[in-house]
């Protein structure tokens, strides 16, 4: 397997799998890991150190480590050069490519899940479609190798936090092909196997005080690529791969024919609890999700969204959703994890249309309530406007940031603020901004926020 996306999360999960089944079962899967923005060091540190790393578990028993040996190459499109990123992936042994690289890596319009034509990343691989840099560039320009060299196409396995994230991926690669060559695109449409997955392990982005704590537990030996996270792991698989795969079921992972409910369930019920406690929980000044755990009010919102809110949204079956929301939000409170509710806030454009904005569509369609929801998405709102309660300013990350900052800084505070990020299509697509109740549940939160602030905005919610 090759994995484009040697990040926090890869390290925690899909590695954890692989490399239980390849001590436990004998398996012979490994991986080749490839980034291909940002993380030089990382790569450079995992070949210092024979691509061997540390992941610990974290709870309130305490840090628990083991080594992670399954990554037999490791790759950085900077320092490696395009080429070799492409010789790898067009290795005759190699039966997928599996991606970890963040929403806004596909160079997708969330709301609308095309490929972003003018995105400057496919802008340039458009003139350099043998040299690219996207990573849907990459991963057409390896189909297109391995056609040449009349080898089978790998399939291509999202693990993103996107609904049908295989879907996405599928549409990308297809629509750039068609802006190069029909009859590629059509060979990929023919082809290849895009299967969707739902991923979920809370894996915190990686601090000075985990590397510190990982060196305690390795007897004083520091691993710069060492990760911590919860113990809890979760995998669902759409089970299509016609070039084969692992055992994932041997350790633990469930394949399925549709994982599309899964998907929905996750990124609703946790991402979007994730993303409401992170905006409002930072404006109240709470550092970690851990922290918005502590306050009551909090709990009851939290909770509030996920069962009334979210949950009649679903079309799982056969899962409790009482106890799924109980189980996240003891996950959330492992106060071990100091999960920064400024990690989970970033990016907003690329995740409140699958976390809260779909669920928004069936409320609106079914005429329900979505208090939580709509304070959720006036919690972002307030949020990038870049200044906390206590008025200091903070930097937004995310894509869009320049976009935010004209529309923040050419609009009055209060009902004009939400009015100008209601247009930006690529987050609330068009028909949102034109429903009334929409905007009226929006523009409401939005003023109980300016003058009551977080806490007390939150507090109204659960006192409900
Ligand atoms: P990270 O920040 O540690 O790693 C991000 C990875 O994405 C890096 O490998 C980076 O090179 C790559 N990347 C960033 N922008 C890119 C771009 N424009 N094109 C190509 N690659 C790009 O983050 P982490 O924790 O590994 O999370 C990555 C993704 O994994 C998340 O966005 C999410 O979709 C998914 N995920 C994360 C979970 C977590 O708890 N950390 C849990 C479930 C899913
Ligand atoms: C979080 C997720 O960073 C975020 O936006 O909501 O990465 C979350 O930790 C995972 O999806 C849990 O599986």
């Amino acid at each position: 397997m090759v994995h484009l996306g040697f990040g926090a999360f890869y390290r925690a999960h899909q590695a954890v799998f692989a490399d239980l089944l390849a001590s436990q079962y004998g398996s012979d899967w490994g991986y080749c890991t490839v980034n291909l923005v940002g993380g030089e060091q990382l790569i450079s540190d995992l070949k210092r150190q024979d691509l061997l790393y540390s992941v610990a578990e974290m709870d309130s028993s305490g840090w628990h480590s083991q080594t992670i040996g399954v990554v037999r190459q490791a790759l950085h499109l900077r320092l490696d050069g395009v080429q070799a990123v492409l010789e790898a992936m067009a290795h005759p042994q190699v039966a997928i490519v599996s991606l970890t690289i963040t929403e806004k890596g596909y160079c997708y319009h969330p709301a609308s899940g095309q490929l972003l034509a003018d995105h400057p990343a496919i802008v340039y691989d458009l003139t350099h479609p043998s040299r690219p840099q996207s990573a849907p560039g990459l991963l057409l320009a390896a189909l297109r190798l391995r056609r040449s060299r009349g080898l089978p196409p790998f399939t291509v396995m999202s693990c993103d936090n996107m609904p049908e994230n295989g879907r996405v991926a599928r549409n990308v690669v297809i629509q750039l092909a068609q802006l190069q060559d029909a009859e590629l695109a059509s060979w990929v449409e023919r082809q290849v196997a895009f299967p969707s997955t739902m991923v979920d392990r809370i894996v915190p982005a990686v601090t000075p005080d985990t590397l510190q704590r990982i060196q305690h537990l390795l007897g004083g030996i520091a691993d710069p690529v060492g990760v911590a996270c919860e113990p809890f792991r979760q995998w669902v698989i759409e089970d299509r791969f016609p070039q084969g795969r692992p055992a994932w079921e041997q350790a633990g992972a469930e394949l399925v024919d549709n994982v599309l409910p899964y998907e929905e369930m996750k990124l609703r019920m946790l991402n979007g609890s994730h993303s409401f406690l992170a905006y409002l929980g930072y404006l109240a000044g709470y550092a970690h999700i851990s922290d918005c755990m502590q306050d009551p009010h909090f709990v009851v919102a939290a909770r509030r969204l996920m069962l009334a809110e979210q949950a009649p949204t679903l079309q799982v079956q056969g899962v409790d959703l009482a106890l799924y929301a109980d189980s996240l939000l003891l996950r959330y409170g492992n106060g071990a994890l100091q999960h920064r509710t400024a990690q989970i806030a970033m990016d907003g454009t690329q995740k409140l249309p699958q976390r809260m904005l779909d669920a928004i569509r069936w409320h609106l369609a079914h005429g329900s309530c979505f208090d939580c929801l709509a304070l959720g998405v006036a919690g972002w709102m307030r949020y990038v406007g870049g200044i906390d309660e206590q008025g200091q300013p903070f930097e937004i990350q995310d894509p869009r940031s320049d976009e935010i900052a004209t529309r923040v800084a050419t609009s009055q505070e209060g009902e004009p603020r939400v009015r100008a990020l209601l247009q930006m299509d690529t987050v609330f697509g068009r028909d949102l901004p034109a429903q009334p109740a929409f905007v009226e549940a929006v523009t409401q939160a939005y003023l109980t926020l300016l003058t009551h602030g977080a806490k007390e905005s939150v507090g109204g919610l659960s006192n409900r």
